[in-house]
């Protein structure tokens, strides 16, 4: 292993040394409470390498989320709308390389390497710059929170991301690890430790700052992002000072870009169906699973549902942030099995 690979696993190892963990879900290595959030042991160096190294300009799109709220649909919908004067929807970029390739998350940057080299490499980036990120606000670093760049959250009604999370993590965990079973999940979930959780700190994270500052920070829900994905794409083109024109309107490009993004297209795209991404080696393919809202209904029982819904009482109430829940939903939950559901959902 070579010196400065060697001192930085030493420097990884000293960050940890006084905090708390828990066992990840799906990992073998821990899940540490830095900086009050639950940041898994493999990501701890390279957030911290951000927080000090990362310099932000005013030009910069953030795009940040909670794991498994959206993530990849805002990040592709976030590229093609700033790019929409630049390519071309028969000849984009979108087409040929999956949305985390083209919209890095800004913590895995720093991830390894030589650190200078990789701040010039940032710095000479073509401008607007469109990041991702999974650290929560206040972890952000100060010439982020500070510099006039955008940022664009995405959240996910807790019963949806527990479900999207659950499922995921059970794919991609090394064979050698014994899972966590859904139950053991959930009381973790509920507990707020999953990676870069609490999930409710994490949102509201944003979501204050989004009400101070609604010109610099944006935020969405999902499930309105589903409900009405024209409008919101446009006040995505506004936020990030690249509007739509009539013209552009008429002609289709906010249909044409809503499209490419959508989740049936991107799920059949070869580039999205094969190969791997990320240091962790991930399969690109297990991104894209159902892309519904509402899906809870196929796995939450009763009880599960009242635990849950008291968790999201307890720690948003106040807020103003909300998420609302179908009367036939948690009707069916009463009433039926999870098995029986599906049938009659659709
Ligand atoms: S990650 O790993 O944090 O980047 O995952 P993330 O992208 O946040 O969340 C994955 C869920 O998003 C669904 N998905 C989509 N929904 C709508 N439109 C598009 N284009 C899209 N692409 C992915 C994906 O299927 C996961 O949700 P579930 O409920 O598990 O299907």
């Amino acid at each position: 292993m070579a010196s400065t690979d060697m001192q930085k696993e030493n420097d990884g190892e000293k960050l940890t040394l006084s905090l708390q963990k828990e066992k990840s879900w799906a990992q073998p290595y821990p899940l540490y409470l830095f900086q009050d959030f639950w940041c898994p042991g493999i990501h701890i160096q390279a957030v911290d390498l951000f927080q000090q190294h990362f310099r932000a300009k005013q030009s910069d799109v953030v795009v940040a989320s909670f794991p498994k709220s959206g993530t990849i649909w805002i990040k592709a919908l976030a590229f093609a709308i700033s790019n929409h004067q630049r390519f071309s929807l028969e000849n984009h970029p979108l087409l040929t390389s999956n949305p985390h390739e083209l919209v890095p998350f800004l913590e895995f940057t720093f991830g390894g390497g030589d650190i200078q080299a990789q701040i010039l490499h940032l710095d000479n980036l073509a401008e607007p710059r469109i990041f991702g990120t999974h650290t929560p606000f206040p972890s952000l670093p100060t010439s982020t929170k500070e510099s006039n760049c955008k940022i664009i959250y995405i959240c996910r009604d807790p019963f949806d991301n527990f479900v999207s999370a659950w499922t995921y993590f059970n794919k991609v965990k090394p064979l050698s690890l014994t899972a966590v079973t859904q139950d053991e999940a959930f009381e973790m979930y509920c507990n707020g430790v999953i990676d870069y959780g609490p999930w409710w700190s994490h949102m509201l994270g944003y979501w204050n700052e989004s009400v101070a500052r609604p010109d610099k920070v944006m935020f969405l829900k999902y499930e309105d992002l589903k409900e009405n994905t024209s409008f919101h794409v446009k006040k995505i083109g506004e936020f990030l000072g690249c509007p739509f024109t009539e013209e552009e309107e008429k002609n289709g490009v906010i249909e044409g870009i809503i499209k490419l993004c959508s989740f049936e297209k991107m799920k059949d795209l070869e580039v999205n169906k094969s190969g791997v991404i990320g240091r962790g080696s991930i399969e690109k393919k297990n991104f894209f699973r159902k892309g519904e809202k509402g899906d809870w209904v196929n796995y939450f029982t009763p009880p599960m549902v009242e635990k849950l819904s008291k968790v999201v009482e307890e720690k948003l109430s106040g807020s103003g942030l909300s998420f609302k829940k179908k009367f036939w939903d948690c009707w069916l939950v009463r009433v039926l099995p999870p098995t029986q559901r599906q049938s009659l959902w659709f």
